[in-house]
């Protein structure tokens, strides 16, 4: 190792959004068209680990991601980049650390790009371990909605709700825990990996044609504020009941506005759509609601439920959708964590 290296490694979990974000107002600063909410998963499963080091003798910024380099022409990277070491300037303009260069090393334990919030975990973890190498404090959720907006999210644990702010610089759109995930030591996930390839049209290409496409988009806008709301209530009151049908529907509306995109994004499978009947069918036997499905921009099912159901509703899973069987890859049970 160089004598004046220095490096810093850290991991980043996954979040999965229980009131989705969808649309931007400003595509260059990544800020939305709505406040959304999520739960960061525990490391375990699915997370992001990166390593960054800085150098004098490096030439230039170098990134790999799973092995293969990257091009560093991208935007976003170059943006987190420079807001990180516009922190540092801030502290110390001649800081000797500013000039150097860095080679970053990125890799996932789970597959890149398939609807299972890939990017929220990378640039969370980047902007993680950058901060920790450049000693920058305070927030950095507003740097990491810069790499991808979903990314503030998981730099906290927990229960994270990002808000949307008003600003017009985007000071204001951070990332705010609701509740740690001790507030709820009884919530599971179970994700069941319908599909783990890379998704036909990515998030940010789909939802800005949303925005500019969609006549029910404008009326999703309508109703948010207040089942952002209504969310954080089910959360504080640890309401299952009321916490599972909010995030039903939101994903059920998600993936509406989707559909009334002109040309349509169709993320949900025909296995999707049966993990959906299977949930309403066992929640309407049980008369109420023992487990939430949520869909992000792919297949791929998130289940929200308590542990004292998971036995139930793990054997219902493997009964109808065996692994292998039935299109369905494999199942990731998880707990919310804290984290970082
Ligand atoms: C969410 N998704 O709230 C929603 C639900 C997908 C569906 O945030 O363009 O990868 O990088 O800001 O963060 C995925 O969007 O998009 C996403 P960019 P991102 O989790």
């Amino acid at each position: 190792m160089a004598r004046n290296m220095k490096s810093s490694t850290c991991t980043a979990p996954v979040n999965i959004a229980v009131i989705k974000y969808w649309g931007k107002r400003d595509e260059e600063l990544i800020l939305p068209t709505n406040s959304s909410l999520s739960v960061t998963l525990g490391q375990d499963q699915l997370r992001a680990k990166t390593t960054v080091a800085i150098d004098p003798s490096f030439t230039e910024d170098r990134m790999w991601l799973n092995g293969k380099e990257q091009s560093m022409k991208s935007a976003r990277l170059r943006n987190v980049l420079r807001e990180i070491r516009n922190k540092v300037r801030k502290r110390k303009a001649d800081d000797e650390t500013l000039s150097w260069k860095v080679h970053i090393c990125s890799e996932n334990n789970f597959p890149t790009a398939a609807g299972l919030a890939s990017s929220a975990a990378g640039y969370a973890c980047l902007v993680f371990t950058l901060s920790k190498l450049f000693h920058v404090d305070g927030d950095i959720s507003s740097i990491a909605r810069q790499g991808s907006g979903s990314a503030c999210r998981s730099v906290y644990g927990g229960f994270v709700k990002w808000v949307m702010g008003t600003q017009k610089d985007g000071a204001d759109s951070i990332a705010v825990q609701v509740a740690p995930a001790s507030h709820w030591p009884e919530l599971r996930t179970l994700i069941l990996v319908v599909s783990d390839q890379k998704k036909h049209t990515s998030s940010t290409e789909g939802m800005q044609t949303t925005v500019n496409t969609s006549q029910l988009f404008p009326r999703r806008l309508l109703g948010m504020e207040e089942k952002m709301e209504q969310m954080e209530k089910s959360i504080n009151e640890k309401d299952f009941h009321s916490f599972a049908e909010l995030t039903m529907k939101d994903s059920n509306q998600l993936h509406s506005v989707c559909l009334d995109t002109y040309p349509p994004i169709s993320y949900m499978k025909d296995v999707s759509h049966q993990i959906v009947r299977m949930v309403h069918c066992l929640n309407s036997i049980c008369e109420r609601n023992i487990v939430a499905y949520t869909f992000d921009a792919g297949p791929n099912a998130c289940l929200y439920l308590l542990e004292k159901d998971v036995p139930r509703v793990l054997s219902l899973v493997t009964t109808f959708f065996p692994p292998k069987d039935n299109n369905m890859e494999k199942f990731i049970q998880g707990l919310p964590v804290d984290v970082l």
